[in-house]
């Protein structure tokens, strides 16, 4: 068959339109859809890989069981029953909390898979929760949560219409945007900078977004929360704030006589960043006719990534940018998981409501930082994880101390996998359990639609359909939870598949009926799936409006400025500002930082050839005058040491460095043996994560810190 196929991207958070020619079923052609209003043409090079994921002969289709003879392939029946069984043996005899969850990122991209596996999630009760939230942005909704009243109420950078863009610890250039969804950020940057206004980059690497700014400032890793507190510090001295009647007075006192402490001077010293550019900055930002201070991965992951997120809302709100045009705002989307009412509502979160077994961290959401999950496996006693079901995720090499998890995976009594690939945490399954890929499926970005810079909708069907035999992830866990169900109550299993009439797009269009844009709403537009399904290129709601005190979820109506519970964090804050003032020779010198580039995305797309070209991605960058004093040259390989681990990898000397620091970019160490990714093995790297340490966290929010990691260089001897 012959046809021309629009949908969006789902494989990072931009959600580029794709426009994909294919010719007797065969795609022959792949261009970014200049039609889609929000990407407007846009593509990375990772999108047309969706063509090569598809087609990739290492991708699984069927499930799979380790045996003594290795792997075999099963039927999902026989899979699903023996999964259902063993799960409810194990629960009835240790309780609960025996079987533990780990959702992976790509679940935010598929919405088959959040739907479905929430459910599962759900009626597995158990503590033992994780995800990659607790590697990432968990700091930004804790702090939604405790200042706004929900979660997902995530301030987003007006960015199209913003005259001072501070961005810290954010790649965009590589990432396409994160909790700002944008496609074409580059354009969206430069527009800024077109109308007169500026765009300034925090980060101890000039990155391939600092090189475009009008300004970059080298920071010293894991010190942005200081130089947060002294840009407020002169915003208060010199009474740039403004007023905001959703504010009460008392929390911005106890603010003031907080920031009092970080001095410019002081805070000088600790992150490298002069006074007198610190002055500027806070000068600039808040004489802005607009400005929004934004800060991402860089900065959520760092020990003190929940105080970081919340100071970089401070700033926004008390210079008058918090929900205002140009400045950090809320969206609107079609499927509303915010707003009171709404059908699709999501948990507004809690908060430290229980803690992990062993080393009693906070509980963020229902879920536990997954630092703690190694742990959990490892120590015996009542509560101990003994099963693990994990989905999308490859945490062996995602999360802090990858090594010591990948020991814990070998102890449990059940393993299960949704995944398409034999990797380097799915190798460690009982059962591999592979769902269909992007192109077989349909979608509709229920996360990224609430993250992003303007308002839009867009459905995508499916290109192909799926081979014989395979199901989507949603259908396996409607399966799974229903055998589970059917097991608990006593009854027979049935031989055949379950099947459900509930489909997500069938939730979706109830939702998106019921939305803010729907009929139910008296709105014009008529929001409806029929309607995306007819708008091939998606439907642009317009920009960003003002949401408050609308939308604003707080028991009181109120923007809690300064939530009590942070007060609990500032010893630690203050203990450390002395440490750092003080800071003596480490035996570790030098502070580990990671990377993103364009061409990968996490631990997952190595095996798809195109993406693997050019030179070597997994090098350990480092400054040449620091190259200089370890006697190190270009490409030799040398030894990174950490509390944790070692590795070998390859020199890379470049100026983009700052001095003391050293990168290497996560998701690699293809090299583990019993995987099947051909392409992934021959560009292995080495694992940034065999370095990074599951104590090392920010103990306010449990969030995974790996920003600044010490470690030592040392030379291999000829
Ligand atoms: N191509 C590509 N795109 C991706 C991904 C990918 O792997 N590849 N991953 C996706 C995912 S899951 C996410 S969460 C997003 C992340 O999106 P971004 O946050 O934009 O991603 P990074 O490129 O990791 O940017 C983090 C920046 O923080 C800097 N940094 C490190 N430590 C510090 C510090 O202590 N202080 C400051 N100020 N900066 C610091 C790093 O040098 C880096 O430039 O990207 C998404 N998009
Ligand atoms: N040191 C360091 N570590 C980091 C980071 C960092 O910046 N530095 N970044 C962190 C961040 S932000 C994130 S989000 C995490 C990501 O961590 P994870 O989510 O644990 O890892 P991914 O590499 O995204 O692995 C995704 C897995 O899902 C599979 N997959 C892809 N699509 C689907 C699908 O549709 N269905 C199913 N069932 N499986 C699918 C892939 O084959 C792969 O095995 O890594 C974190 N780790
Ligand atoms: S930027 Fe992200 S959404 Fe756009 S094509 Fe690349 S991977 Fe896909
Ligand atoms: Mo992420």
């Amino acid at each position: 068959m012959d046809q021309t196929h629009f949908r969006s991207c789902n494989l990072c958070e931009a959600m580029c339109g794709l426009q994909i020619e294919v010719k007797n079923d065969t795609i022959v052609g792949f261009k970014g859809d200049s039609l889609d209003s929000f990407s407007r043409g846009h593509i990375c090079p990772k999108g047309p890989e969706l063509k090569s994921l598809y087609e990739d002969p290492d991708r699984l289709k069927y499930p799979i069981k380790k045996t003594k003879n290795g792997w075999e392939k099963v039927t999902w029946v026989n899979a699903l029953s023996d999964i259902a069984n063993q799960i409810v043996t194990i629960q009835s005899k240790y309780g609960n909390d025996a079987v533990a969850i780990y959702n992976g990122n790509p679940t935010v991209h598929n919405y088959g898979s959040m739907l479905f596996g929430q459910r599962f999630v759900s009626r597995i009760k158990s503590k033992n929760n994780f995800s990659a939230t607790s590697v990432d942005q968990l700091p930004h909704q804790l702090l939604s949560y405790l200042m706004f009243g929900h979660q997902l109420l995530v301030p987003i950078p007006d960015i199209d219409r913003t005259q001072y863009f501070l961005i810290l610890g954010g790649n965009p250039f590589a990432s396409n945007g994160s909790l700002m969804t944008v496609p074409d950020v580059k354009k969206r940057l430069k527009a800024i900078q077109d109308r007169g206004g500026k765009y300034v980059v925090i980060d101890p690497r000039k990155t391939e977004t600092a090189e475009h700014a009008d300004e970059h400032l080298f920071i010293k890793p894991g010190t942005d929360v200081f130089l947060l507190l002294s840009l407020l510090n002169i915003i208060f001295e010199n009474k740039l704030n403004k007023p905001n009647s959703l504010l009460k007075e008392n929390d911005i006192q106890s603010i003031q006589i907080l920031v009092k402490e970080f001095s410019p001077e002081d805070v000088s010293k600790i992150t490298g960043i002069s006074k007198e550019s610190i002055e500027r900055i806070a000068f600039e930002f808040a004489n802005a006719s607009s400005a929004v201070c934004y800060g991402r991965v860089g900065v959520s992951t760092q020990e003190f990534g929940a105080l970081c997120q919340w100071l970089i809302n401070v700033i926004n709100i008390v210079t008058g940018n918090l929900d205002k045009e140009g400045g950090a705002m809320f969206t609107l989307p079609a499927v509303d998981l915010v707003g009171e009412g709404s059908v699709m509502r999501s948990s507004s979160g809690s908060f430290n409501t229980f803690q992990s077994r062993v080393r009693k961290l906070p509980e963020f959401n229902d879920e536990l930082p997954v630092s703690a999950l190694a742990e959990e496996i490892l120590t015996e006693g009542e509560g101990q994880i003994r099963v693990l079901v994990t989905s999308a995720g490859n945490p062996v090499l995602s999360t802090p101390n990858g090594s010591k998890l990948e020991k814990a995976l070998t102890q449990l009594d059940l393993m299960v996998s949704f995944d398409f690939y034999l990797n380097e945490t799915t190798k460690h399954a009982h059962y591999i359990l592979p769902p269909t890929s992007t192109l077989e499926h349909d979608h509709y970005d229920l996360i990224f639609n609430v993250f992003a810079v303007r308002n839009t909708a867009r459905y995508n069907q499916p290109l192909f359909p799926p081979e014989e035999g395979m199901l989507h992830d949603w259908e396996i866990f409607s399966d799974l939870t229903k055998r589970i169900e059917l097991r608990r109550s006593g009854k027979e299993l049935p031989t055949e598949l379950i099947k459900t009439k509930l489909t997500p797009a069938s939730i979706i269009d109830h939702a998106l009926k019921s939305g803010p844009y729907g009929a139910k709403n008296n709105s014009d537009i008529q929001m409806s799936l029929e309607l995306l399904k007819n708008s091939s290129h998606g439907i642009d709601l317009g920009p960003l409006k003002k949401s408050f005190p609308e939308r604003l979820y707080t028991n009181d109506k109120k923007i809690h400025l300064y939530p009590d519970i942070l007060e609990s964090d500032i010893p630690r804050l203050k203990t450390k500002f002395k440490e750092q003032i003080n800071v003596s020779q480490s035996m570790f010198p030098y502070l580990l930082i990671g990377r993103r580039h364009l061409r990968n995305n996490n631990s997952w797309m190595h095996n798809l050839p195109k993406l693997m070209t050019g030179k070597p991605r997994c090098t350990m960058m480092v400054h040449p005058d620091d190259a200089i004093q370890l006697g190190i040259t270009n490409n030799e390989e040398v030894i990174v040491e950490s509390k944790v681990g070692q590795l070998k990898i390859p020199v890379e000397i470049t100026d983009e460095l700052m001095k003391g620091v050293v990168s290497i970019p996560h998701g690699f160490g293809h090299n583990r043996s019993g995987t099947s990714q051909t392409i992934a093995t021959q560009f292995s790297g080495v694992s940034i994560n065999d370095l990074t340490d599951d104590q090392i966290i920010d103990e306010f929010s449990g969030n995974a810190a790996f920003s600044g990691i010490q470690v030592k260089i040392i030379k291999i001897p000829s």
